[in-house]
């Protein structure tokens, strides 16, 4: 199914989003989209290994006010003037990535790119200049995918613009390869929410094909978000892009041991795939086969037999080149056991009372993970564990939501508890950090939206 097209119903942030685009084009925007951020309720840093995972998109979004011109060229502003305009011809879209975080209009580059690429020669006639506002209210580097929902709607503009009308499926996909221009190796769960998410429900996201199954969450829970005022840009450090290369190495180094070509296995979902084993069989096997001492790069070089020159080509990134110290046991053992976490959150949503029971076990598997990408996968932070500590009297589960490192957790919450938790935080976490006011974006409830949309005026 095509993204929907619907008539705007004229509102305060269109109006100021029409003003805004009115002062600087001189003229009405001929279409919007917005697509939203999302919670990843389970299934952290699984989707790139190629695991089903849990997300459910955010009233957060990015909504872009959109109108076309004959001149190939690209005019893209924000409404946040903290950030600055830019402009380019459609032929000279490049993204040069540096030592720091890109710069914010790269992430819309990512999109526009992936659709230009796409084009065959007939669609390249429909090609249109774009003048472009951004506004954008998803907490940035939080781990609530606002990267990904400016690279979809980026894409999004460009092809309904182009006149272009893909499958969500296919924009999802197109989007989550384009985003790796930005330099991270993401797994496609951010844009196939952002494109897939019905409001009203959690989606269980599977890959390879993309497909999405409708997640019943139980009526009682309430679903709280909790910044911990720390981000980390994920494209601005290789930390996320080391990760996924320590799933590699673990699925390349066992698949060498199990006499399997490994240079054909990039996930740990490959491997499962290839060995023919269930989530427990491979527990055993890591435990079996990759020692708790972490690699260094020699280490790994010896162990698949190959040279450094071939391993920076066939395993790492151009960010991961430089590492010396790879944790492969622990890696792999999140990943396969949040695997498990995400089947029995799933089963448990679908065929649970939704009573208390359903929350206990359901809030049970969230406090696993939070543990699990804590001591296993060292992607917490010291402000998250402190809320994940804080909110263990209020919620059945607290856990970090999104890579880490700082960003936000997700607590699942009965109603009664909401209110007590969120003032527990500000007394015990915020204004002890000096915040004082401004609670509401911080600290807030969330319930599943729906995904991307275009709209028009008439
Ligand atoms: P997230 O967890 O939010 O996806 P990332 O580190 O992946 O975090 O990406 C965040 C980056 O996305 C920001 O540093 C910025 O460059 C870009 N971005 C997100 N939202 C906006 C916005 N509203 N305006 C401009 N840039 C944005
Ligand atoms: P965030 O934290 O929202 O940028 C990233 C990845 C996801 C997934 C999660 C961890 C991208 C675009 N996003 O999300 O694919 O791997 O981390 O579960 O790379
Ligand atoms: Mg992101």
């Amino acid at each position: 199914m095509p993204v929907e097209i619907r008539k705007l119903s004229p509102n305060e942030k269109s109006d100021k989003i029409n003003a805004a685009f009115f002062g600087i084009y001189k003229k009405v925007p001929e279409f919007y989209v917005r697509v939203p951020g999302r919670v990843n309720l389970i299934g952290e840093h699984i989707d790139y290994c190629g695991y089903g995972v849990c997300p459910m998109a955010l009233e957060q979004d990015m909504f872009l006010a959109v109108a076309t011109t004959n001149e190939k060229r690209l005019i893209l502003y924000n409404f946040d003037q903290k950030y600055e305009g830019f402009e380019c011809e459609l032929d000279e879209v490049k993204i040069t990535l540096t030592d720091s975080a890109p710069r914010w209009y790269q992430y819309y580059l990512c999109g526009l790119k992936g659709i230009l690429e796409s084009l065959n020669e007939s669609q390249k006639n429909h090609i249109k200049g774009l003048q472009v506002v951004v506004s954008g209210t998803i907490p940035q580097s939080a781990g609530l995918s606002s990267s990904s929902a400016l690279v979809s709607s980026a894409a999004l503009s460009a092809a309904h613009a182009f006149k272009l009308s893909l499958p969500k499926e296919e924009l999802a996909n197109l989007c989550a390869a384009c985003e790796r221009y930005i330099g991270t190796q993401g797994g496609g769960m951010d844009q196939a929410i952002a494109y897939l998410a019905k409001e009203g429900c959690a989606k269980l996201i599977e890959f390879e094909p993309l497909r999405s199954t409708e997640v019943k969450l139980p009526s009682d829970a309430v679903f709280v978000i909790a910044h911990s005022l720390t981000n980390l840009n994920k494209a601005a450090t290789g930390d996320f892009n080391c990760r996924v290369v320590e799933c590699r190495l673990a699925a390349q180094i066992i698949a060498k041991k199990q006499e399997l070509d490994w240079r054909k296995i990039k996930r740990l979902g490959d491997l499962q795939r290839a060995l023919g084993l269930n989530l427990d069989e491979m527990i055993v096997l890591v435990k079996a086969s990759l020692r708790e001492m972490p690699y260094s790069k020699d280490d790994v070089i010896q162990e698949l037999n190959t040279t450094s020159s071939l391993l920076d080509t066939v395993s790492l990134t151009p960010n991961t080149r430089d590492i010396q110290r790879f944790k492969l046991y622990q890696r792999a053992l999140h990943v396969f056991n949040e695997a498990k976490r995400v089947e029995e959150f799933f089963n448990t949503c679908q065929t649970g009372s939704g009573g208390e029971a359903t929350l206990i076990t359901l809030g049970r598997l969230m406090s696993e993970s939070h543990q699990s990408l804590r001591d296993l996968y060292e992607c917490s932070h010291p402000q998250l564990d402190r809320i994940v500590d804080l909110a263990k009297e209020f919620s059945f589960g607290t856990r970090l939501t999104g890579a880490g490192w700082g960003g936000c957790t997700v607590s699942l919450v009965a109603p009664q508890n909401v209110e007590k938790m969120r003032n527990a935080l500000i007394q015990n976490f915020y204004k002890p950090l000096g915040v004082t006011d401004g609670f509401e974006s911080i600290v807030f409830t969330t319930a599943p939206k729906a995904g991307a949309c275009i709209y028009t005026n008439s």
